[in-house]
């Protein structure tokens, strides 16, 4: 008998509707011990709500958070809102005990970020941010053979996130749709949504970064704002690159945009060690590249791994050898481990507490960008 998992999910946009569509699957797919009950659909928009939860079957509607929080009948709170609600949410439903789940970024900054995390620790309740990436089973495979080390030491690390949708002047900033261009909902631009990516991914096979610098520009400096109704300054980086250094002594160079033409969610990366280099990019997910030096010299060079056999991550749960996954699938990966870890007392990671190193180095990518200086980072 599955113990139920009531869920309590707050907004409806793509990230709503990834999370719910995990917690939909998760039971057809893996063995946890715990059924997700889609009890409620938590948005500001009554007509939308409803039509959210008529989609995608929720048994009931809210339009105010603070009463979700407030839910006998709800296990856990999902947020899934801009970034600017994220700090009041969680720490809300953490102190109404609920375990709390938060897409990413975890927080505006890493101030903010500090303040959730003492929250889901004093309230001792399970917690959980979601970057999904990590579960992209060439992902999951690569930290396997970090893990093992297999690349020997690591020399390099690189990464760029990549796109396009920004490039017209056109487009304005704010409202539900386009909340990621204006500074007052997303805290950043392309360091908050998009390299934060990168470094969780980083973090996690590379360890902890020391030292960043970085040049940072907003390209087109005034929009319309949505809800306004007039034109305002932009304030986020629409564009970012900066150099890191980990603790390992590895290097790394990073880069993302917006005002990549041609370019809808390039996500690169590579790692290259003193005997084997892995490389990876988000449009062929299934497919991991590797070299290793070790190999006949003769037969020496990059292969392509199609990582789909059931010895490889997740992917006995899925169909048969050769039939590929894709994006989705990384969300109902992350709900089966954090249901896994919650039956055994496991926190699946990237806890608050984890998440928030990325937010630091965020922080730290923001404060080089304005000051032209190296700045290192604290980790715990
Ligand atoms: C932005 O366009 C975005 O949707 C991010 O918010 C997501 O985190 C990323 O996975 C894809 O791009």
């Amino acid at each position: 008998m599955l113990k139920p998992f009531r869920v309590g999910l707050i907004g409806c946009g793509f990230m709503g509707r990834t999370h719910s569509n995990a917690y939909r699957r998760v039971n057809n797919f893996f063995d946890v011990q715990y059924e997700p009950v889609l009890q409620a659909i938590c948005d500001n928009d009554q007509a939308r709500a409803k039509s959210f939860a008529d989609r995608w079957g929720y048994l009931s509607v809210e339009t105010d958070w603070h009463k979700l929080v407030e839910r006998p009948d709800i296990d856990a709170i999902d947020i899934c809102v801009p970034n600017n609600l994220h700090h009041d949410i969680a720490i809300a439903a953490a102190n109404a005990g609920k375990i709390v789940l938060c897409e990413k970024p975890l927080a505006m900054n890493a101030a903010e970020g500090e303040e959730m995390v003492a929250a889901v620790e004093r309230a001792g309740v399970a917690n959980f941010v979601s970057y999904n990436y990590r579960r992209v089973p060439a992902i999951t495979l690569a930290k396997r053979l970090v893990d093992e080390g297999r690349l020997g030491r690591i020399f390099h690390y690189r990464a760029n996130f990549l796109q396009d949708w920004t490039i017209s002047a056109d487009l304005p900033q704010g409202g539900t749709a386009l909340w990621r261009i204006d500074a007052a909902s997303a805290g950043s631009g392309v360091t908050g949504d998009l390299l934060a990516h990168c470094i969780d991914t980083a973090l996690w096979l590379n360890g902890p970064i020391s030292s960043v610098t970085a040049m940072t520009e907003t390209f087109i400096k005034e929009r319309r704002h949505q809800v306004s109704g007039k034109v305002e300054k932009v304030t986020i980086d629409d564009a970012c690159a900066f150099l890191a250094r980990f603790a390992n002594g590895s290097l790394a160079i990073f880069e993302s945009t917006r005002y990549a033409r041609g370019h809808k969610a390039l996500y690169t990366l590579e790692m290259n060690g003193a005997d084997a280099s892995f490389a990876w990019d988000l449009h062929d997910l299934h497919r991991l590249s590797y070299c290793d030096h070790r190999d006949d010299s003769l037969v020496r060079g990059w292969r392509s791994i199609h990582v789909t056999d059931s010895d490889m991550p997740y992917m006995d749960k899925w169909w048969v050898p050769g039939l590929q996954i894709g994006y989705e699938h990384t969300f109902v990966h992350q709900v089966a481990d954090f249901l896994d870890g919650l039956a055994k007392n496991e926190p699946a990671s990237p806890t608050f507490r984890e998440a928030l190193e990325t937010q630091k180095v965020c922080d730290a990518v923001i404060a080089s960008a304005k000051s032209g200086q190296w700045v290192e980072i604290t980790s715990q």
